[in-house]
């Protein structure tokens, strides 16, 4: 990791930079893998099963055999865990429901505005070195809360054709059941335009690899939504002499271990903060068995040391984290200066790691600096808001002459006889 001593502007944003993300090259492997896939269906994603996760697929549903066998081996303990999880990730989102409105703007006048699920959506889930069935909760219970009509689930089987058994066994829990072995662009293709086994889907959701972010930049092109563009995982803390260094190492470590690309930045009140944590990171470091993985993450990554808090928190907003962990003696204020950033965590006792699983937020959050403008998945995301209005002859009366007159001024008008029309109605009436 290296360190920044006092940067200025340019030279945080210099250090500070994310890797480039060679879209175009991988958007040439993929769009021969979607067309593929649009032309032969289940045939393709067996086929690119076969090529690429070097497995021979005979059915590409789930079957409810395969789900019972899961669930019998998934561990009591982590069923347990599971079950918590899901109570507290569904009391969040609950909660977020019910922001539908009605309100006569004019006498007259009713303007509506009412949440609709989005009817049919596909859920990503990696599969590879580490099976996220935490995104299965991540994704499924929002869906589930909204209302979606049809949900699928898209995952790639093991080298034995196999599916994790915890993924298996939280969609279970959750009452998702179209579970398709599948993985990578081939997946995301398969949902955009539909296949035999995948229902096409109106938006797709997860995270995954550079090909999969890329199949599903490629869908949007096809009308299909996605959650957000997505890039490596990363997290920023920002600790003073007040945080615990070997909590602050951990988190950083947490992160790093997610893949080689991940981004871990601290920002250090002091050099002296900074060596206390960088001297627990490389003890922590070398007991982690992702360790080689981490190490090369390590590599991406920059300490920061800004004495002056103002500065730091420029910084942290002009960075954008995905993750954002505040560790300082004067967190109040740090916290409510904070605009830019998914999911924030607070104090020494709020690893990342418990959003990730099982504090309540979700773990689904803008990263590559897009937590300007996107926010992390939540129930908004499976729904869509429709508006709805109601004039009654009254309404019409006291609206109507102010349509018209914006109509004429836009020259439009028919728009305008759609008013007049109806007022020389009431008049003759
Ligand atoms: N930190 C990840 C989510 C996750 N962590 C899943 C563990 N499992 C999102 O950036
Ligand atoms: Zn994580």
């Amino acid at each position: 990791m290296k360190t920044i001593l006092n940067p200025t502007k340019s030279e945080w944003k210099k250090a500070l930079k994310r890797p480039v993300q060679k879209t175009k090259d991988i958007e040439k492997i993929v769009k021969p893998i979607m067309r593929k896939v649009k032309r032969l269906g289940d045939k393709a994603l067996v086929k690119f099963a076969l090529e690429y996760d070097h497995v021979q697929i005979s059915k590409l549903l789930v079957s409810v055999e395969e789900v019972k066998l899961a669930k019998d081996k998934v561990s009591p303990e982590l069923k347990k865990a599971i079950i918590l999880a899901k109570s507290n990730i569904e009391k969040f989102h609950e909660a977020q429901a019910g922001n539908d409105l009605e309100m006569e703007v004019m006498p007259g006048v009713t303007c509506m505005r009412k949440s609709v699920p989005i009817q049919r959506v596909g859920l990503y889930i990696p599969g590879g070195t580490a099976p996220l069935f935490s995104t299965v909760l991540m994704l499924g219970i929002p869906a589930n809360i909204a209302g979606c009509e049809e949900i699928v689930i898209c995952t790639p089987p093991d080298k034995e054709g196999n599916i994790h058994p915890a993924i298996l066994y939280t969609a279970d829990l959750i009452g998702i059941d179209k579970i398709v072995k599948a993985g990578g662009a081939q997946a995301i293709a398969a949902m955009t335009y539909g296949t035999e086994s995948v229902p096409k889907v109106d938006k797709i959701f997860g995270p995954g690899n550079q090909y999969v972010t890329a199949a599903k930049q490629l869908a949007v092109k096809k009308g299909v939504a996605i959650d957000m563009p997505a890039g490596p995982s990363e997290v920023l803390v920002y600790a003073d002499s007040s945080a615990v260094p070997a909590f602050v190492a951990a988190d950083l470590l947490s992160q790093a271990e997610h893949g080689v690309d991940s981004q871990v930045i601290l920002v250090a009140s002091s050099e002296k903060v900074k060596d206390k944590v960088m001297k627990e990171l490389d003890a922590q470091l070398e007991v982690l068995p992702r360790k080689e993985i981490a190490k090369r993450a390590l590599e991406n990554s920059v300490a920061v040391i800004v004495g002056n808090e103002d500065k730091a928190i420029k910084l942290i907003n002009d960075y954008a984290p995905e993750h954002l962990i505040i560790c300082v003696e004067n967190e109040e204020e740090v916290v409510s200066s904070i605009v830019n950033a998914g999911s924030v965590f607070i104090g020494n006792y709020t690893p990342e790691s418990a959003g990730d699983y099982a504090s309540g937020t979700n773990h689904t959050l803008p990263t590559y600096g897009y937590a300007k403008s996107y926010s992390g998945v939540s129930l908004d995301s499976f729904v869509k808001k429709i508006t709805y209005q109601k004039i009654t002859e009254e309404g019409i009366k006291n609206l109507g002459p102010t349509v018209e007159v914006m109509a004429g001024n836009e020259l439009l008008e028919a728009h305008k006889n759609a008013v007049t029309i109806r007022l020389k109605y009431l008049e003759d009436k």
